[in-house]
């Protein structure tokens, strides 16, 4: 009986979010079109375990929770790489990013890695009417190479297809540390000009070698060079004195933007798509001092916490512009969590009983499961109903997914149309997904994992990060070790050679440049 009940329960939910379209309160001019607004909220370096409704117990995401619970949550959600620059290669192009060898770890003065020319996730949706804007992080590179950073920043995320972007370059551990607002560094007064050097230093500044009187975050030598609000960074910078952000306001400061920017939404004729790639809890963590001390790990929880609250405030504003039930909110992060990535702000002293990882093997930079697999929800206010899926998504599968969202015919190879598991009318994911780590890959299918035997290092900057990197086959079956502490390559060569045969019919010999082959 019961089942009958949730059957019909099932039943009735998909009628509806069928024909729900049709039935809804306007709201706003763009509802008439039936096309939803899209937020894809994007923190950087969150864990699959760090949110408390995947299971942490030493801190609470009460308003990433409200998602997760009022949602979909994906327990079974990848990002494409672990780390940052492919990963977001991935959701903009749809394409997994070893396919483009530059998509991987950026410095700041990097040209853009993405053609001009290529189809994008913003292109495709401005190309279906919507307003397209990027407010956070972009690391995707900017310009041709030998950026003036005083004058127009183009190509970047205005020439991909963004009607409107407010972003940082690179990451908050890499100069230059500035803002840019559509192609130009914000507040920029053009008597001291701002000047990025990755090699080598301008004469006479100081650097978290030369003046560690200066730093009040002590930092490893690759981040100690320009010291900026007593943080060293990675690489050197000059000039732009006005134009520096402030690290502990960054939240804020992006915040009040995304809110400007929803501000008056309700009046437009454009439905609009808005990512916003908040920068927590990513190197150096710097929350507001206002959540200093609102977790017992220091620095990254309460960087947690912030962004937390920075959610929470984003749904208020979506609420109050009256568009929340016009609105899909995709959330989840570029890679998994690392604990010491660079500075001494004592994350892993601090970690109590906390798992970043969910209890999965692996961090940030690695191929085990921890490295790719991240917190993934989606949430529409009365049109998705709420639950749990555990089936396999991808984040380059939004870029077809949507694409669907929108009756839009554009799609590429990699990227599948998951639009109904999106929205929880099926829980039928992927077969199966290459995951990337630091331009090494993997094959996952079912509860199976392959990682082919490739050059690299086993544990990664000394620091005890297991990349999973080996000389040998590995071959680890999830729904009984979900800690990959078994590798099942000797004993079912059966196994082995199916999963082979997956991962290279996808992906050729010319893109496994670390691959061992015997
Ligand atoms: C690494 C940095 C790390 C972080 C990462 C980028 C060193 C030793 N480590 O190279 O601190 O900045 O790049 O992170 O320099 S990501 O999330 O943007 O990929
Ligand atoms: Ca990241």
């Amino acid at each position: 009986m019961k089942f009958v009940q949730t059957g019909l329960l099932y039943v009735f939910g998909s009628l509806c979010l069928l024909s729900c379209n049709h039935d809804i309160k306007k709201t706003s001019k763009n509802e008439a079109k039936n096309l939803p607004n899209i937020v894809f909220v994007y923190l950087d370096d969150l864990g699959y375990g760090d949110v408390s409704a995947y299971g942490a117990t030493e801190l609470n995401t009460p308003n990433i929770d409200q998602l997760a619970n009022e949602g979909m949550k994906f327990i079974n959600g990848f990002a494409t790489s672990a780390t940052c620059t492919p990963s977001r290669y991935g959701v903009m192009t749809g394409k997994y990013p070893w396919r483009n060898q530059k998509a991987q770890i950026l410095p700041g003065s990097a040209p853009l890695i993405i053609d001009t020319t290529e189809a994008t996730l913003p292109k495709m949706l401005k190309e279906s009417g919507y307003q397209t804007a990027i407010i956070g992080k972009w690391h995707l590179g900017l310009g041709y190479g030998d950026l003036n950073w005083n004058g127009h920043i183009a190509p970047g995320p205005n020439e991909l297809g963004f009607d409107h972007s407010y972003i940082m370059a690179a990451t908050q551990d890499r100069v230059p540390t500035v803002y840019i607002d559509n192609g130009y560094v914000d507040n920029l007064d053009p008597d001291d000009p701002i000047e990025v050097n990755y090699e080598e230093n301008f004469e006479g500044e100081p650097t978290g070698y030369n003046n560690p009187e200066m730093v009040t975050l002590e930092a490893d030598d690759q981040h100690n060079k320009t010291v900026i609000n007593g943080i060293p960074r990675i690489g050197y910078m000059k000039g732009g004195e006005s134009a520096r952000w402030s690290d502990i306001d960054m939240a804020d400061h992006f915040l009040e933007k995304v809110q400007t920017y929803l501000s008056d939404k309700n009046e437009s004729e454009k439905p609009f798509f808005l990512m916003y790639t908040m920068q927590q809890p990513h190197v150096p963590r710097t929350p507001h001092p206002r959540f200093e001390g609102t977790t017992s790990m220091g620095a990254r929880g309460d960087a947690i916490m912030e962004a937390d609250w920075v959610v929470g405030e984003l749904m208020k504003s979506l609420d109050e512009a009256d568009i929340l039930e016009n609105t899909l909110v995709i959330f989840s992060s570029d890679n998994g969590p690392i604990l010491a990535d660079g500075y001494e702000d004592q994350a892993e002293e601090l970690l109590g009983q906390h798992s970043p990882s969910g209890n999965l093997k692996g961090t940030k930079y690695s191929l085990f499961e921890a490295g790719t697999r991240v917190p993934f929800i989606t949430y529409w206010k009365d049109k998705i109903e709420p639950g749990v899926s555990d089936a396999l998504v991808s984040q380059i599968d939004l870029f077809s997914s949507l694409a669907a969202l929108v009756e839009n015919e554009s799609s590429t190879t990699d990227s599948q149309n998951l639009l109904d598991v999106f929205l929880g009318k099926s829980k039928e994911g992927r077969k199966d997904i290459i995951i990337e780590a630091m331009t090494r890959t993997a094959y996952k299918k079912g509860d199976w994992v392959m990682i082919p035997p490739q050059k690299g290092p086993k544990i990664m900057w000394g620091k005890g990060i297991e990349t999973a990197f080996s000389k040998k086959f590995q071959l680890y079956n999830l729904a009984e070790d979900p800690r990959q502490d078994n590798n099942l390559a000797d004993s079912n060569p059966e196994k082995l050679a199916e999963m082979l045969e997956g991962y290279e019919a996808i992906i050729s010999e010319e893109f496994q440049p670390n691959r061992i082959k015997k």
